[in-house]
């Protein structure tokens, strides 16, 4: 199996591997790990990075002093590891206190609060060299549909993140932001659900030019959505700022599985847009490859750090195969006669008017609709030229 490096750039949240598995019908299965050991064990597995909510590391409520005392340690193993912190993000989720949101709470102090909690994490989060602060707005959403002023909430959201912004601007962090969408769960409906809901967010933003999105596969697959075609656009409209690569299996509760363990022939398309661009060219991703999955509740301590092994082992994986199926002269010959390429040719010619285009009697009155209509594509054969590449079977 292909052997995970740093130049890779794989990055895990402490909460994915240190996942306990306690979920809503059992207690947890596994101890809690040391975020310090953690450290060491992805350095070993070949991960290059480590990202984590500010809870994972400083337990809620924690005093200034233990609050050093945690983030000393957690540095003196980064030190001694070479491990980066390349993302964080804020806990704004766990506690009662955000039970009807954060930002978007309906009680004002609970939203001040929540700022007040991000803006603590951001000066650490410059402190320790990260340059993404990802936003998942977990508990920002509803049940009741006449109990949230939608409109008003994506106001108060604006107002949360506009501040904060500013204040990364103003300190000269560097840092910029990625919102993770998700349709529901924990909350019934959260806000911003999908990729697409988090791009017009942002559009209306006054500091939008630091605030992109962080698409993870499981949440956006929730929604029945196809993941590249999501990150495709968002490479697209250059807000790819990170990604949380893992696992999901249709429309049901967010999985966390494996990256590689849900939707197969998606997760080769997601490698071969990260890795080989879209066809057209365009924008690409040269972040992070971050898993955001969690070791089945099944699984003993030693299965926590095999799956994290085969988060990795499957991402090269597919860049192999994604590689052999790009270099492929079949496959050249495939996407020709797919018309891959001829879509990136401009639908007008150079300086055409639409004058032009309605005086082109080729391109309507004499245009051979019915013969055009006949034509193949092929997209099954290429579709099978994939597959085939992906079960090795070229
Ligand atoms: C929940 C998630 C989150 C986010 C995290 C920010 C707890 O479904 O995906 O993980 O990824 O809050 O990265
Ligand atoms: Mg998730
Ligand atoms: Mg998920
Ligand atoms: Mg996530």
């Amino acid at each position: 199996m292909p052997q995970p490096t740093r130049e890779d750039r794989f990055s895990f949240g402490l909460w994915t591997v240190g996942w306990p598995a306690a979920d809503p019908f059992g207690t947890a299965t596994r101890p809690a790990l040391d975020p310090v050991e953690t450290v060491h064990r992805l350095s070993d597995l070949g991960a290059w990075g480590v990202t984590f909510h500010d809870d994972d590391l400083i337990p809620f409520g924690s005093d200034a002093a233990e609050r050093d005392r945690v983030v000393t340690r957690f540095k003196a193993a980064l030190e001694e590891t070479g491990l980066v912190v390349p993302m964080m993000t804020t806990n704004l989720f766990t506690h009662p206190v955000f039970k009807d949101g954060a930002f978007t709470s309906n009680d004002r102090g609970v939203r001040r609060f929540a700022l007040r909690k991000v803006i603590r994490n951001l000066d650490l989060a410059a402190e320790l060299g990260a340059k993404t602060y990802v936003f998942w707005g977990g508990r920002e959403g509803a049940e009741v549909d006449s109990g949230k002023d939608i409109a008003a909430a994506l106001d108060r959201y604006r107002e949360g993140i506009d501040l904060l912004a500013a204040y990364v601007k103003e300190q000269g962090y560097g840092i910029r932001f990625a919102i993770e969408p998700k349709p529901n769960e924990p909350r019934g409906d959260i806000l911003l659900p999908t990729l697409g809901h988090a791009l017009a967010f942002i559009a209306q933003l006054e500091h939008g030019d630091i605030v992109g999105v962080n698409p993870e596969v499981g949440h956006e697959q929730m929604a029945g959505l196809n993941y590249t075609a999501g990150i495709a656009q968002a490479l697209w409209a250059d807000k790819l700022f990170h990604i949380d690569l893992n696992g999901q299996r249709g429309i049901k509760y967010d999985q966390d599985l494996v990256f590689g363990h849900g939707d197969l022939m998606n997760a080769f398309s997601t490698v071969d847009l990260l890795e080989n661009g879209a066809p057209g060219g365009g924008p690409r991703y040269d972040g992070p490859r971050h898993f955001d999955y969690k070791p089945l509740r099944t699984e003993d301590i030693d299965g926590v750090w095999a799956s994290a092994a085969a988060n990795m082992s499957t991402y090269l994986l597919l860049k192999e195969r994604a590689a052999a199926f790009r270099a492929d002269p079949e496959v050249a010959e495939a996407l020709a006669v797919s018309g891959v390429a001829d879509l990136a040719k401009p639908t007008l010619n150079s300086g055409e008017t639409v004058a032009d285009l309605k005086a082109d009697r080729g391109a309507y009155e004499d245009y051979d609709a019915v013969k055009a209509g006949e034509r193949g594509y092929g997209f099954v054969r290429l579709n099978q030229l994939a597959l085939e590449h992906l079960l090795g079977a070229r």
